[in-house]
């Protein structure tokens, strides 16, 4: 049986929900990263492409409560298509989410490289029955991507934050995390400078949690981003969106109050008001507020202008 969630000063309606949630996969004894079918492929909705950049999403819906897993590919793995950012999103504020990054595909299914370039992973190890789980891959045709894993300091504090830098002068266009253990869910992932910042809620002592980015030199790369107020136990949902003629290649979610308190429940392209119905346009963030208190929260886009 996993062990209670440790909520700190939360209290109210979704903290309630998240109890319960919780109290429901006691009963499911089915471990993560049980081996699944590593193809991505299977599932996938091309939503197209724009300014040379493909978006492709999936939805699963929650049969094990203690075991969801989305994965979404570029358009076509193993070749030219590499992986720029990616995102995630649960149809109920309570799920938590463990998972969103990028992944390398296994030699067998076609893949010779070990970068994490040809599909996006979205995992929750808690989440309501019937409730669905999204993913999404953002992916470009450009072999200068950088990619980078890097696992935080040991700690056994319940709220756990770090920063890992991009290599050389590249910046990110996206990335996420992961956090293992029961109970233990992702609150912040998001571009800052030449870094990626990640924050999330330690359920047990030491959950293995590392943030997981692509970086790219490139003076086209524009980041924008947006901090709005989110009051005690509430969900907000904030939006940016990039430049006009810009493409969004991945983006971020940030809970500014104290990392063990803040759910990540949406960080996830979207379509704007051009012409077209493909999400290339902005970015959606969806933090829940786990606090007795008001505290900020933001939501950021990594946006490709065009060629000079
Ligand atoms: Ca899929
Ligand atoms: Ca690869
Ligand atoms: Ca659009």
């Amino acid at each position: 049986m996993p062990p209670m969630v440790r909520l700190g000063r939360a209290s109210g309606a979704a903290a309630v929900a998240v109890a319960m949630i919780a109290a429901i996969a006691c009963l499911f004894a089915a471990s993560a990263s049980a081996g699944f079918n590593p193809d991505p492929l299977p599932g996938d909705q091309q939503l197209g492409k724009a300014g040379g950049i493909a978006y492709v999403r999936d939805d699963e819906t929650t049969v094990t409560p203690s075991f969801t897993v989305v994965l979404t590919g570029c358009p076509t793995v193993g070749g030219a298509w590499r992986i720029t950012g990616g995102g995630f999103a649960t149809s109920l504020p309570v799920n938590f989410i463990n998972a969103t990054r990028p992944m390398d595909l296994l030699d067998a299914l076609g893949d010779d490289d070990t970068d994490p370039d040809d599909y996006w992973e979205v995992e929750s190890g808690l989440s309501a029955s019937g409730s669905t789980l999204s993913g999404w891959s953002i992916c470009m045709k450009e072999p200068k991507l950088k990619y980078k894993t890097e696992t935080a300091p040991p700690s056994d504090d319940p709220g756990r934050s770090f920063a890992a830098g991009c290599p050389g002068k590249t910046k990110p266009t996206g990335g996420g995390g992961f956090i293992s253990s029961t109970g233990s869910f992702l609150g912040s992932l998001y571009p800052s400078g030449r870094s990626w910042k990640a924050a999330a809620h330690n359920a047990e002592n030491d959950s293995n949690f590392t943030a997981d980015f692509a970086c790219l030199k490139s003076k086209r790369v524009k980041t924008v981003s947006k901090t709005v107020r989110v009051t005690a136990n509430t969900s907000i949902t904030p939006r940016t969106l990039c430049p006009a003629t810009s493409h969004v290649l991945g983006g971020g979610v940030k809970f500014a109050g104290p990392a063990e308190s803040g759910l990540a429940f949406e960080s996830a392209p979207i379509d704007g008001s051009d012409a077209d119905q493909i999400p290339d346009d902005g970015w959606r963030a969806g933090v829940s507020n786990q606090t007795a208190g008001t505290e900020k929260a933001g939501v950021y886009a990594t946006c490709l202008g065009k060629r000079k």
